[in-house]
């Protein structure tokens, strides 16, 4: 019985918070929240709210995935964690913002929620594993796991951003970062491009090393005589640069062989009045049109990891979410990531980011009727002719 009765009130709970719209914060409102008179009793207030928002809006979501994912042991593991985060959060609903121990408390919570989510990722794939074993593709399913993923993991990326920022700005005796006394929070308000870009091609290039006993060069542009800067979370731009610098590495490496040397990786930093542009580009056969998708296909990318023998290290890349999950990276604060490859040649793989931090605003999904019919949506016959590799028989025509 009392099992049954706190579901019930969560799942009303849910259904109440659902029915807002997560607020998307601007860098600047980011930056407010890490100055001087902005304090933790602000942060609360407006977390107590729009944490139960952004988790309640997608756990709708969770709840639309095909019976057969949702029922997996690994799908319910993580639909757990967002249960008891939710509530977790809600015990601060009706709490004093003016005392200590509230806030000290909610700090406490929130970095409990932040570390029972850090698995959430491959869990997920286990999950797709499973119900890929058990009942193989079909194209709906893909579309609608594909459409879940990028909202589900846009959604994480947006609540780790939020939860991060609290506990960097309050869960201290002080809101600056030792090492890095200007960022704030997450955020560097002059995140120099050029420097993260070489430490991202020094670490991918060490796993390179590692796994072929060689690596490609790096050539570094960068279009102004200044150091190009923007405000941005460094660790997301690595985290996209490492990426694409692991693919154009295993590109390279794999299409020369043993060959001694290498083409090297060229990257490009521009900046214009509204975006900022990082291109990777490889010299390693690139990828046919046809197949450039699939990259950043969760469904595709979940094959069972060819199993790892403890003499080889881990592959450099593949297999994995890296490359989707840096585009909602970019796509977080209105950017994208792009690939254009020429096969037969090499790839150009391009980060856009806002040049201005006025126009870098969170983008988040929202759960809506709109929404949701994407997953209800039946799959109506293509309005597209089906090509034919055999020509129809033109002599039906003929007028004699
Ligand atoms: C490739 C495939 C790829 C993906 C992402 C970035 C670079 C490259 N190069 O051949």
């Amino acid at each position: 019985m009392r099992i049954l009765r706190f579901l019930r009130s969560s799942v009303k709970d849910i259904d109440y918070y659902s029915k807002f719209s997560p607020s998307p914060l601007s860098m600047k409102q980011f930056l407010d929240f890490g100055s001087e008179n902005a304090c933790e009793k602000t942060s609360f207030a407006f977390l107590r709210q729009e944490l139960p928002v952004r988790l309640a809006n997608i756990m709708k979501e969770i709840n639309l995935l095909p019976d057969n994912l949702l029922r997996t042991p690994s799908v319910k593991l993580v639909q757990g964690w967002y249960m008891q985060s939710f509530q977790d959060i809600l015990e601060f609903k009706d709490k004093n913002a003016d005392d200590e121990k509230v806030t000290y408390d909610f700090t406490d919570a929130v970095i409990k929620v932040r570390n029972r989510h850090n698995d959430v990722i491959p869990t997920m794939a286990q999950g797709v594993v499973e119900y890929k074993e058990a009942y193989g593709t079909d194209p709906v399913v893909s579309q609608n796991v594909q459409y879940f993923f990028d909202r589900f993991y846009m959604s994480r990326i947006s609540i780790r951003m939020l939860l991060n920022q609290h506990t960097l700005l309050f869960g201290g005796k002080v809101k600056v970062n030792p090492a890095h006394p200007k960022h704030i929070g997450s955020i560097d308000p002059n995140c120099r491009v050029s420097a993260v870009i070489k430490d991202a091609y020094e670490n991918a290039r060490n796993l390179c090393d590692r796994y072929y006993m060689n690596s490609p060069e790096l050539v570094l542009e960068e279009f102004k005589a200044s150091p190009i800067t923007v405000v941005y979370v460094p660790s997301h731009l690595y985290h996209m640069v490492f990426e694409l610098f692991k693919n154009a590495m295993r590109a390279t490496m794999e299409l020369y062989g043993d060959a001694m040397e290498y083409p090297p990786i060229h990257a490009q930093v521009a900046l214009g009045t509204e975006d900022l542009t990082v291109k990777v580009s490889d010299r390693g056969g690139g990828v046919p049109l046809r197949k450039i998708d699939r990259l950043f296909t969760y469904t595709y990318s979940t094959a069972p990891r060819p199993s790892i023998d403890g003499a080889r290290a881990a592959p450099l890349a593949g297999y994995g979410y890296g490359l989707p999950i840096s585009r909602l990276y970019a796509r977080y604060f209105q950017g994208d990531l792009k690939l254009y490859s020429l096969e037969g040649y090499g790839t150009d793989a391009v980060i856009y980011i806002r040049a201005l931090s006025t126009e870098s605003i969170e983008r988040l999904p929202v759960y809506n009727k709109s929404a949701w019919k994407h997953y209800k949506m039946i799959q109506e016959a293509d309005d597209w002719c089906v090509p034919s590799k055999e020509p129809k028989d033109m002599t039906t025509f003929r007028s004699f």
